[in-house]
């Protein structure tokens, strides 16, 4: 069996340290870690919302293979942060209220990082006027905002709505993405950008800031 194989397998299970060994020598074999994260790990872990939705794996099952993947994340993470963190902006990122789920946030702050953004993570559950207050507080250039179930999209419409009306939010624009989210929800929720994964999250975000130069 491969390595990406393993470390696929290992997220399944929700095997926490194998995932690290595993993603440790994908690196050794020169495999690049977006590959890594992509063949071996949101692989895995779109099987397991397969087995969720068939009734063959529960919620623990859910956690330990998250647990799983952020292991293996930690590992990659340096290799794809570096160390150039800032020059390009910032981002505040976060959850929205309602919503648990973080592991797609956190490779979208990953990614962010490694295209050199200082990114403020609000973590989980982020309401409206939280985000609010980190604009305020921050600055940042993005505000992005992640959602991965469909019962919590009227409260990113709601944050969107709230954040446009604030003048405080001022130039910085907002994204939003995450599973349910699709670019004509995004459009109707007056979001200024969509994005469908990590990697073409920094896309839309250097799209935005060229159309601000120009
Ligand atoms: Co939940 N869950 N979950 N879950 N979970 C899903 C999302 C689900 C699709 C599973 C299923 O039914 N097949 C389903 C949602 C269905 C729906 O709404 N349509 C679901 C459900 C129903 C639930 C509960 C309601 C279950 C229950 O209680 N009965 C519950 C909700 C709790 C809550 O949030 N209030 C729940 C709970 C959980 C756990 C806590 C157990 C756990 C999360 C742990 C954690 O995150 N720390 C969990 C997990 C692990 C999943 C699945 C299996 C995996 C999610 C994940 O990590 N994916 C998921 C099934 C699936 O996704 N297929 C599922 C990997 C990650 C890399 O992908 O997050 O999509 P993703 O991120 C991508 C893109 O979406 C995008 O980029 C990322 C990487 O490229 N992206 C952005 C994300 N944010 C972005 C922001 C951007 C741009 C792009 O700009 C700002």
């Amino acid at each position: 069996m491969g390595i990406l194989e393993q470390l696929y397998q290992n997220i399944i299970k929700g095997k926490a340290p194998e995932a690290k060994i595993c993603a440790q020598k994908a690196l050794e074999e020169n495999i690049l870690p977006q590959e890594i994260i992509s063949k071996g790990m949101n692989s895995a872990m779109e099987e397991v919302g397969l087995r969720f939705s068939r009734n063959e794996f529960f919620l623990p099952e859910m956690m330990v293979a998250s647990r799983a993947m952020k292991a293996g994340m930690e590992i990659l993470e340096p290799y794809i942060v570096g160390e150039s963190i800032g020059h390009a902006g910032k981002i505040v990122l976060g959850t929205i209220e309602g919503d648990l789920h973080d592991v797609g946030k956190n490779l979208v702050a990953m990614m962010f990082k490694g295209a050199g953004f200082n990114v403020v993570d609000l973590g989980i559950d982020v309401s409206k006027e939280k985000f609010l207050e980190s604009i305020q507080k921050e600055s940042p250039q993005f505000v992005g905002i992640s959602a991965l179930i469909t019962t919590v999209l009227p409260n990113v419409v709601e944050a969107v709505d709230y954040l446009k009306k604030s003048e405080v939010v001022g130039n910085c624009k907002i994204l939003v993405g995450g599973a349910p989210v699709t670019p004509e929800f995004a459009k109707a929720a007056k979001a200024d950008g969509y994005a469908p994964d990590a990697g073409s999250a920094i896309q839309v975000a250097k799209t935005l800031i060229a159309g601000q130069v120009q």
